[in-house]
C-alpha cells in the first residue's frame, strides 16, 4: 500500500488523498500527462536497467541514484528485470522522454541522456518538497503517463561575470539551480569594461590588468583555463552547453587598460576611474596609451581600435583560445552597443570578428545590433532591445535568440522597492517575466526563425550568490516553461499555481529566491 496514511483522532488510519500525476506542479509543463490509478513506491532492493546506448546516460544515472539514496534513503543498484528500467531510443528527439509510471515500476523512455535526465527532472518534482532536505520516508509517486518534448531547443541563461566577478562555486550553484528546470545554456559574459575574466595565454595582460577590479571597485578576478574547462565539464554534466561570450567592438575599456596599442583614443567617464599600478599588478615596463581601469556603470564609451590590422591578430588569438578548450558549438561576439565606433568601422569588425569565429568551428553569435553587418550564414543574432535589427537579422535568413529585455532581463527590478537591479527595461514582476511569447516578438519573425530564449543577468548591482538567486528565482522558471512549453499549452494562472509548490522546494534548500506578492 503507497497511499501516505494519517492517524485518525479514534486510532484508526485515514488515507490522505495522494494528487493524482497530472494534478502535480510539474515547471515546465509538460505535453501530455495521463492518469492511472496507483502509485509506485520507492522501496529498499529495488535498482534500474538500461536498455539500449548508454553513451551519453551516465552523468544522468548519477544523478538519479544520488537523489533517491538522499531522499528515500534507498540505494539503487543496476540489476536484471529492475523495476525501474530506462531505454534509450536513438531514433527519438535527443531531449524527448516519456515516464510510464505503474505500481510495480517506472520505464523511462528518451532519445539520448539528455532526455533520460530530464525524465528524472520530473520525477523529482513528483517527489514531496521534503526530499530536497534529506530522507523521507515512504515516498510514492502516482501512476501514470508523462511524454514531453521541448518546444525550443536553446533555453539559456546569461551570467555577466565581467560587471561582478563571481567563484566557479558561484557558477556551478546557478548550473545545478537551472538545470533542474531543463534549461540548457550557459552564456557567460566573459568581458566588459569592467573586467576581462578569462586567461588569454597570449595576452596575459588582460587578466593580469584587465581582470584586477570590477564595479565599485572590488579585487575582481578571472577564471584560469582550467577553471573554465572545469565550469563547462559541470555544465557538460547537466547536459549545459557553455557559450563564451567575449564583447567587441565595444565594451571593451578592460583591453584598453591592459593594452593600449588597441586604444583608439576614447574618452574615459570622469568618475570612477581607478588608476593602474602596474608594480601592484607586477606588470613590467610603461605603457602610455593604456587607459585607466573603470568601475563604474556607464555603457558605450569605448571601442578596440578596428583599423589596425594588430587589432585583429589581438581577437583571433582571443577566439582561438578560447574555441580550443570550448566543446560546444557557439562563440558570443558581443557587438552591443558600440556606441563610438563608426558604424562604416563596425561593420567591417563584426564581418572579420564572424568569419575568424567561423575559421575556429564555431558558430557566431551576437547581440541584436551586429545584424547591421552582413551575417555570414550560419550566424546568429540575439534579440534584446530593437526589433529592427531582428527584422535585418531574419531578412538576412538568420536565426535568432529571444532575449526581451522588457520580459526577462534577470537585472530588472521586481517593483519599485526591490533592492538592487535597474528599471530601463521596466519593472519586471512574476506575470512581466512570464506573459510572452517567442514568436509574437517580432514581426514576420515566426518558430522557423528562432532557436530558442535566452534570459541575460547583467551583474552590475549583483553582488554575490545569494543576489544571483534573488535576481534568477523565479523568473528563470517563467523562461524556462516558455522555451519548452508550447504558448496554447501555458497559462500564467496555473503556472503560478504551479510555482506555489517550487517556492516550497527552494525554502528546503535555502535559496535566496524572491517571494512575490503575486504568489499571495
Ligand atoms: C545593456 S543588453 C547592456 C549591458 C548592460 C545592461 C544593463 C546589452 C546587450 N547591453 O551592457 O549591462 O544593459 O541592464
Amino acid at each position: 500500500m503507497s497511499c501516505i496514511c494519517l492517524v485518525g483522532f479514534i486510532g484508526l488510519p485515514l488515507e490522505r488523498k495522494q494528487a493524482k500525476l497530472s494534478e502535480h506542479s510539474i515547471i515546465p509543463k509538460p505535453l501530455e500527462v495521463v492518469d492511472r490509478e496507483g502509485s509506485f513506491a520507492f522501496k529498499d532492493g529495488m535498482g534500474y536497467q538500461i536498455d539500449g546506448d548508454t553513451d551519453d546516460l551516465e552523468y544522468g544515472i548519477e544523478f538519479f541514484t544520488k537523489f533517491v539514496k538522499k531522499s528515500t534513503g534507498i540505494e539503487l543498484v543496476q540489476k536484471d528485470n529492475a523495476e525501474i528500467n530506462i531505454a534509450i531510443d536513438g531514433s527519438k528527439e535527443p531531449e524527448s522522454y516519456s515516464i510510464e509510471i505503474t505500481p510495480a515500476g517506472i520505464v523511462i523512455s528518451a532519445g539520448a541522456g539528455q532526455g533520460a535526465f530530464y525524465a528524472f527532472q520530473t520525477i523529482r518534482q513528483l517527489m514531496p518538497a521534503e526530499a530536497e532536505k534529506g530522507k523521507t520516508a515512504d515516498i510514492a509517486i502516482p501512476a501514470g503517463k508523462i511524454t514531453d518534448k521541448p518546444e525550443y531547443g536553446y533555453r539559456g541563461v546569461m551570467l555577466d561575470v565581467s560587471r561582478h566577478f563571481f567563484l566557479v562555486e558561484d557558477v556551478k550553484s546557478l548550473i545545478d539551480q537551472v538545470a533542474k528546470y531543463k534549461v540548457n545554456k550557459l552564456h557567460l559574459h566573459l568581458s566588459d569594461d569592467q573586467g576581462w575574466r578569462i586567461e588569454i595565454k597570449s595576452w596575459p595582460n588582460l587578466t593580469n590588468i584587465g581582470g584586477s577590479t570590477q564595479v565599485g571597485g572590488g579585487k575582481g578576478g578571472f577564471y584560469t583555463q582550467e577553471d573554465y574547462k572545469d565550469i563547462i565539464a559541470y555544465a557538460a554534466s547537466r547536459y549545459i552547453t557553455v557559450i563564451p561570450e567575449i564583447d567587441m567592438p565595444g565594451h571593451t575599456n578592460a583591453v584598453l587598460a591592459s593594452y593600449g596599442q588597441f586604444n583608439p583614443g576614447i574618452e574615459l567617464p570622469e568618475e570612477n576611474r581607478l588608476a593602474v599600478d602596474r608594480k601592484v599588478l607586477g606588470v613590467d615596463g610603461e605603457d602610455e596609451s593604456a587607459t585607466d581601469l573603470y568601475t563604474g556603470i556607464k555603457v558605450g564609451f569605448s571601442t578596440l581600435d578596428t583599423k589596425k590590422e594588430i587589432t585583429y591578430q589581438f581577437i583571433e588569438d582571443v577566439i582561438r583560445e578560447i574555441a580550443e578548450i570550448t566543446p560546444g558549438p557557439y562563440f558570443h561576439i558581443g557587438g552591443d552597443e558600440s556606441l563610438v565606433t563608426e558604424l562604416e568601422d563596425y561593420k567591417p569588425f563584426i564581418e572579420r570578428a564572424q568569419a575568424i569565429v567561423t575559421k575556429y568551428g564555431k558558430t557566431s553569435i551576437g547581440w541584436d545590433e551586429i545584424a547591421h553587418a552582413k551575417l555570414e550564414e550560419n550566424s546568429i543574432a540575439q534579440f534584446w532591445a530593437k526589433e529592427k535589427n531582428i527584422k535585418l537579422a531574419a531578412d538576412q535568413g538568420n536565426k535568432v535568440i529571444m532575449s526581451p529585455s522588457k520580459h526577462i532581463y534577470l537585472d530588472m527590478k521586481y517593483d519599485s522597492t526591490t533592492r538592487i537591479g535597474h528599471t530601463w527595461a521596466g519593472l519586471i514582476e512574476i506575470d512581466q517575466a512570464y506573459n510572452w511569447e517567442p514568436t509574437e516578438l517580432v514581426e514576420g519573425v515566426g518558430k522557423e526563425l528562432i532557436l530558442g530564449v535566452e534570459a541575460p543577468l547583467w551583474t552590475e548591482s549583483v553582488e554575490n550568490r545569494q543576489d544571483i538567486e534573488f535576481m534568477v528565482f523565479p523568473r528563470i522558471t517563467a523562461l524556462a516553461e516558455i522555451g519548452w512549453t508550447p504558448q496554447g499549452h501555458r497559462s500564467f494562472e496555473d503556472y503560478k499555481q504551479r510555482l506555489k509548490k517550487h517556492t516550497a522546494r527552494w525554502d528546503k534548500m535555502g535559496m535566496n529566491y524572491y517571494r512575490s506578492p503575486k504568489l499571495d
